[in-house]
């Protein structure tokens, strides 16, 4: 680490630097090497200072994606991703992305600067006046402030130790304008900075844990194994197929877990979800939540005589909608090396019956998805669409997959097979439209690889500006814009005044063109031939390319996959 001597100053001259250098200097010592986020009065130089210093800054249109990027940024690579906003709206327009982080359990840290603290407090009208400590407080795992520029050091350490170490999440770092621009003598600055030593200790669980969690698969029918996105961030790749494979239990992915075992894998359950998850009678959920994407784990989805075991960082998670009979607390990359460690060979065995329940209800849906998927429909739906984009991402498997929307989250999540770990991001555990241009950025800055995302055209309106970003940076990044004219569904008609209804947007769109305004390509597809071609033709460009793709108005349903949450319909 180097620190910066950003001026001298006095007689007799003494070194000096400031509050933007000690930020980038512990972030750099904290291994940091990517800034998404918008510039501004306070924060500019702090952009410009990271760049001098060989920090990448990614400049946004808007604060919502930048922290929608830093947080993919985090779960993709397992250390902080960092958002800059400036102070009051700037920082507000960041706090969506800081909660959806905190929610999704990605690690990120919203860095903001604030206006001045004396004027703020007293509420005296300052330029830009929030009181963004308090105001994030409810939004984020932890908040600090630094309120001395010699204090930046440890803040920026307390912040990275925050955000990845137990349940990872969203941390806000709070630094005022005079913070920022206060002078250090060089000397105190450099004590001050310093790289947090194990910011993610391991966390071993106990063996008694594991042992009544085995126990309690030994005694297993049915038993499932359900993979969550904290087991995709875990990095236990090996370990979790190695134990999946040893057992020989089928396993269930969640969304953003695909992948971490291949789509195609001979135990993978995908295909029987509704089936294993009714009639499993020991769950292991491994980095998964029993919330409402796994309908709270409560009959009729799931079986009430059915017993779980819940593999999580988390202790206050256990027994959160049923009660969990073997909790093992730790991390997933130790808890599933102590389970290989303890399992004995043959000790946990698979009655074929299961299988072949499985196996029986896996060839009636993909029969059922086939005669779906090879449909001469025209217009195009979901399901014709996203058969196109399947056959050709089939050869592009080092491809990330970006999805949002409702019918196109659905569709898609149950169309595109992933072949890799922690290479699909989507709209997660809130279910959020807008993520969909950061996550691609960030997927596409940390990895290198071409990412596809492919969203619904109201989910493309929430982050659309974004494509000048995509295409200012020059990244790999196909957006497959499923146009359907409206929000789930285009068809829907007002019969009180001429306004459209509440669902319609125009589906003479033609989101292609806006990307041409920024140097990009821009296509139209109205037949699966057409998209796939595209596709096909864009992924070998490597440039920044939108495809229009024309959907049925009619196609899909209100809410997708949800209707049942909608209150007229619950
Ligand atoms: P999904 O939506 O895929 O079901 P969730 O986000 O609901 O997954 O659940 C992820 C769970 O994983 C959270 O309860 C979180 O505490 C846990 N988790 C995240 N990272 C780790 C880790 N490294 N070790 C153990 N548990 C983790
Ligand atoms: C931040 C509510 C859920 S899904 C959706 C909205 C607005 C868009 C569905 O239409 P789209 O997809 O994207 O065209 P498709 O495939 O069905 O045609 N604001 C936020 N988040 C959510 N979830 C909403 C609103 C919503």
């Amino acid at each position: 680490m180097s620190l910066n001597v950003a001026r001298t100053v006095g007689q007799p001259q003494e070194a000096v630097t400031d509050g933007f250098t000690l930020v980038v200097d512990a972030l750099r010592a904290n291994g940091v090497e990517k800034i998404y986020g918008v510039v501004g009065i306070p924060v500019t130089d702090l952009a410009r200072v990271a760049q001098a210093e060989g920090i990448r800054y990614i400049g946004f249109r808007h604060e919502q994606a930048a922290g929608h990027a830093a947080a993919a940024a985090g779960f993709l690579t397992g250390r902080p991703g960092i958002c800059l906003t400036v102070s009051a709206p700037g920082f507000l327009n960041g706090l969506v992305a800081l909660a959806n982080a905190t929610t999704n359990c990605f690690p990120m840290i919203q860095i903001s600067g604030s206006s001045e603290r004396t004027i703020v407090d007293l509420q005296q009208g300052d330029y830009e006046e929030l009181d963004q400590l308090n105001a994030a407080k409810p939004f984020a795992k932890a908040a600090f402030r630094v309120d001395r520029p010699e204090d930046i050091g440890l803040g920026v350490a307390r912040a990275i130790r925050a955000a990845v170490s137990g349940r990872p999440g969203g941390v806000y770092l709070d630094l005022p304008a005079a913070v920022l621009g206060a002078t250090v003598p060089a000397e105190v600055a450099q004590a001050s900075v310093f790289q947090a030593v194990d910011p993610a200790p391991a966390m071993i669980p106990a063996p008694e844990s594991v042992a009544r969690a085995l126990d309690l698969l030994t005694q297993a029918e049915r038993p499932l194994i359900v993979l969550g996105k904290g087991a995709a961030y875990a990095r236990a790749d090996e370990a979790i197929l190695s134990f999946v494979e040893t057992t020989g239990i089928p396993f269930l992915p969640m969304s953003m877990a695909k992948g971490l075992l291949p789509d195609d894998h001979p135990q993978s359950a995908a295909a029987a979800r509704s089936l294993v998850l009714g009639q499993a009678d020991v769950v292991m959920l491994v980095g998964a939540r029993l919330n409402w994407l796994l309908a709270h784990g409560q009959p009729p989805r799931w079986s009430a005589a059915a017993r779980f075991i819940q593999v999580d960082a988390d202790p206050v998670e256990i027994d959160s909608n049923r009660p969990i009979e073997a909790p093992v607390i730790g991390d997933i990359a130790s808890a599933m090396a102590a389970f290989t460690d303890a399992l004995r060979p043959g000790q946990v065995t698979v009655p074929d019956a299961w299988w072949q329940a499985i196996r029986g209800r896996t060839e009636q849906n993909v029969a059922k998805m086939h005669a779906r998927l090879t449909a001469d429909a025209t217009p195009m739906n979901f399901s014709t669409a996203l058969r196109a984009i399947r056959d050709v991402l089939d050869g592009h498997r080092e491809a990330y997959l970006v999805n949002e929307g409702a019918n196109t989250l659905d569709f898609g999540r149950d169309i595109l097979p992933m072949y890799r770990p922690r290479h699909r991001l989507d709209s997660g555990t809130w279910g959020v439209m807008g993520v969909g241009m950061g996550y691609a950025i960030a997927a596409a800055v940390e990895s290198g690889d071409p990412v596809v995302a492919v969203v619904g055209d109201s989910a493309f309106g929430f982050s659309g500006m974004e494509i000048e970003t995509i295409c200012r940076y020059r990244l790999p990044v196909v957006i497959v814009v499923f146009n359907n004219g409206g929000v789930y569904k285009g068809d829907e008609v007002n019969t009180h005044s001429a306004d459209p209804a509440p669902t319609v947007l125009l589906h003479s769109s033609r989101y292609d063109k806006l990307i041409t305004a920024f140097g990009g390509t821009g296509y139209q597809a109205d037949t699966p031939d057409e998209l796939g071609h595209e596709l096909r033709a864009a992924l070998k460009t490597g440039e920044p390319t939108l495809i229009n793709a024309v959907i049925d108005p009619a196609a899909g349903t209100e809410s997708g996959h949800l209707t049942s949450l909608n209150p007229r319909t619950h």
